[in-house]
């Protein structure tokens, strides 16, 4: 801090994200103008849900608490602050939806124009409000989100504007802070990971994140999780091993049929001693109510992926009873409201009178 200057002038505090892993990501003597508060994530012990699968040491990293309600924040901050002291005049992104929630926040944080090119139709009603509500200029296509990353490659090679997808080395480079800071929590690596994998970035991130603390010392060899990937039947190409033309799934954030980090999600699961499966819209579906009506916690229909796959494991007894796990839980469930499927209870009023109140309680 320069003298003379009162503490709150400086946006980015020592306990940011940034700063907190200075060592590992920053340039010499680099600064970062922008922070929201990224990471610092809760890591919760799912005793009562851990109960029901028959796992006794689950923990669910959960991702939705960061400033814009998903895990891209951890990587944006990283790309925008880089994408801004290399001068640029605009970002771009394609996105299912939460890329362009985090892109359009800290685009605005940096007083840069941010625009974002959606699968029409396809995005969750929390993550195009996010968007539009930072003043993203909004491009909808009549396609999905591999044809939109296709057009976005072309206007970044012509120069038109910054590309913040995980296509940009700087995002993967942030989303390894999330395998940190599972690792300096917990005090120790869990013996598996898992996540859902949409276009593959987080899964390479956290790997690469891994591999990074053990070659720091950090952690030995022998004690790298093995990485478990979980992708939506519907949308399961590295599970088929060819691109899937029409993906379809209820988590639109990983209706994703040609994922640009392919190799490196194949290089996780390999070098990990781990597993890519797919799990269906209704475990989905299933699993993202177990999560909030047994631990409080309420992720979207993505983020539950990684818990059902972890479910599927546990009671094929391929994961064992004793082994930690963490669950990445990579967005708010208040992203897809739509998404919520409720088995109590009824939207249909009734009469404001007391008797007519208790039998519709059942008491
Ligand atoms: C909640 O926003 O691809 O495998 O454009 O929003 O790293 O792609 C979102 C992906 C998992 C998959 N969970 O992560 C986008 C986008 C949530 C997500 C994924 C996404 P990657």
């Amino acid at each position: 801090m320069r003298a003379g200057l009162p503490a709150y002038t400086r946006r980015v505090k020592s306990q940011d994200l940034l700063e907190r892993y200075r060592d590992l990501l920053a340039d010499a003597g680099e600064r970062f103008a922008i922070s929201l508060g990224e990471g610092g994530t809760p890591l919760v012990h799912a005793r009562r849900l851990g109960d029901e699968m028959g796992l006794r040491s689950l923990h669910l990293k959960f991702e939705g608490m960061n400033p814009t309600g998903s895990f891209k924040d951890r990587g944006m901050v990283l790309a925008v602050n880089r994408a801004v002291s290399a001068g640029a005049r605009a970002v771009v992104c394609a996105s299912t939806g939460n890329t362009s929630a985090s892109a359009a926040a800290y685009a605005a944080a940096a007083g840069l124009p941010c625009h974002v090119i959606l699968p029409a139709g396809r995005v969750a009603r929390g993550k195009l409000a996010q968007a539009l509500a930072a003043g993203a200029r909004l491009v909808m296509i009549d396609g999905n989100f591999d044809e939109a990353l296709t057009a976005v490659r072309r206007l970044g090679e012509e120069g038109a504007a910054v590309v913040v997808n995980s296509i940009n080395p700087h995002r993967l480079a942030g989303q390894q802070t999330g395998a940190w800071e599972v690792v300096d929590t917990l005090g120790r690596a869990p013996h598996a990971l898992a996540l859902p994998v949409g276009n593959a970035g987080n899964i390479t991130a956290y790997w690469r994140g891994f591999r990074r603390y053990a070659e720091e010392g950090r952690l030995t060899a022998d004690e790298l999780p093995r990485m478990l990937g979980f992708q939506a039947e519907g949308a399961a190409p590295i599970v088929l091993g060819r691109p899937v033309e029409s993906p379809e799934t209820v988590a639109t954030a990983i209706r994703i049929g040609n994922p640009a980090s392919w190799v490196g999600a194949t290089t996780a699961r390999d070098e990990s001693g781990g597993v890519i499966e797919t799990v269906t819209d209704e475990e989905i579906l299933d699993t993202q109510r177990m999560i909030i009506q047994l631990e409080g916690v309420f992720c979207e229909p993505a983020s539950a992926a990684a818990v059902a796959g972890v479910r599927r494991l546990a009671a094929e007894r391929r994961i064992g009873p004793d082994e930690v796990v963490v669950c990445v839980l990579t967005g708010h469930g208040l992203k897809d409201p739509d998404a919520v499927q409720a088995d109590e209870g009824t939207l249909t009023p009734i009469p404001p009178e007391l008797g007519a109140i208790r039998e519709a309680m059942e008491l």
